[in-house]
């Protein structure tokens, strides 16, 4: 199991946003993470929070551009964009892998960018963009839909060259989905696991811990270590967390306990 540290360089983020706008503060809360045990650290500069304006591609360069490069050679570094001139200088930079939570739909290079520099890929699941994701969303089976919509993007992503071993897969908790939707994909997520392909799970800190129990954004800690093992237990393998101290506390006594 790997931690993937969030390191947001955005004034909006939902939970951190303008903590981590400087670049030296941003790089020193990575080098942070990666004390804490940080595995991958998930550099970006935009906010994909339901309703986040769009951040222009020169503002969304200038904010991850340095934090990539201060922190490349301490870790292995993804970049959460869904723009290719974004992905391009961040690999230039030293990132190593592409989180792109438009599955690579955005951008119709961004695929072959992927497959020719030969780095990760994050595909996530999404219906729609972060303005519109959450105007009702539908299913006719959560899991099924998510799992078929990943597998095509998979297909998409081989046919334009990337190595499907370079490949991990999100279902997107939180990006159009209800809470129903979001829990349903947690207690069913081992079914996502005939995909072939390691699973990354982001629960951190998000809105559905919040209706669960009331909970504001700073008081999720709880509910997104629970969510997080209970994951892990179904079969993730990558989580994408806020708070990685704690959370690699929480994995290290689960595993102790699981043996
Ligand atoms: N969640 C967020 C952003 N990027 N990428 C993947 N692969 N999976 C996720 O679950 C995921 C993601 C949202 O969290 P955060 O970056 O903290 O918020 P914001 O988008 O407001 O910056």
């Amino acid at each position: 199991m790997k931690l993937m540290g969030v390191v947001n360089v955005t004034p909006d983020s939902f939970s951190d946003g303008g903590l981590y706008l400087d670049s030296d503060a941003a790089i020193a809360h990575g080098e942070k993470l990666v004390r804490d045990g940080a595995d991958v650290l998930d550099v970006g500069g935009e906010s994909t929070r339901p309703g986040a304006a769009e951040v222009d591609q020169a503002e969304e360069l200038r904010r991850v551009q340095p934090v990539v490069a201060g922190l490349a050679e301490a870790a292995t570094v993804s970049i959460d964009t869904s723009k290719l001139a974004v992905a391009e200088a961040a690999i230039d930079a030293g990132a190593s892998i592409v989180n792109d939570v438009t599955a690579l739909r955005r951008d119709p290079d961004m695929a072959a960018l992927c497959a020719e520099r030969e780095v990760g890929v994050v595909l996530m699941h999404m219906p729609g963009n972060p303005r519109t994701m959450q105007d009702n969303p539908t299913y006719d089976d959560v899991v099924d839909d998510v799992k078929a919509f990943l597998a095509e993007r998979v297909e998409a992503a081989v046919a334009a060259g990337v190595a499907e071993e370079r490949i991990w897969l999100d279902p997107g908790i939180g990006f159009g989905k209800t809470v129903e939707h979001n829990l349903e994909l947690l207690r069913r997520l081992a079914e996502l696991r005939g995909l072939g392909r390691p699973l990354v799970i982001g629960t951190s800190r998000k809105s559905f811990i919040g209706r669960i129990d009331g909970s504001g954004v700073d008081e999720r800690l709880g509910g997104s270590i629970a969510t997080s093992v209970l994951a892990v237990a179904e079969g993730a393998d990558v989580l994408r967390v806020h708070d990685v101290a704690e959370t690699a506390q929480a994995m290290r006594v689960s595993e102790a306990v699981l043996g």
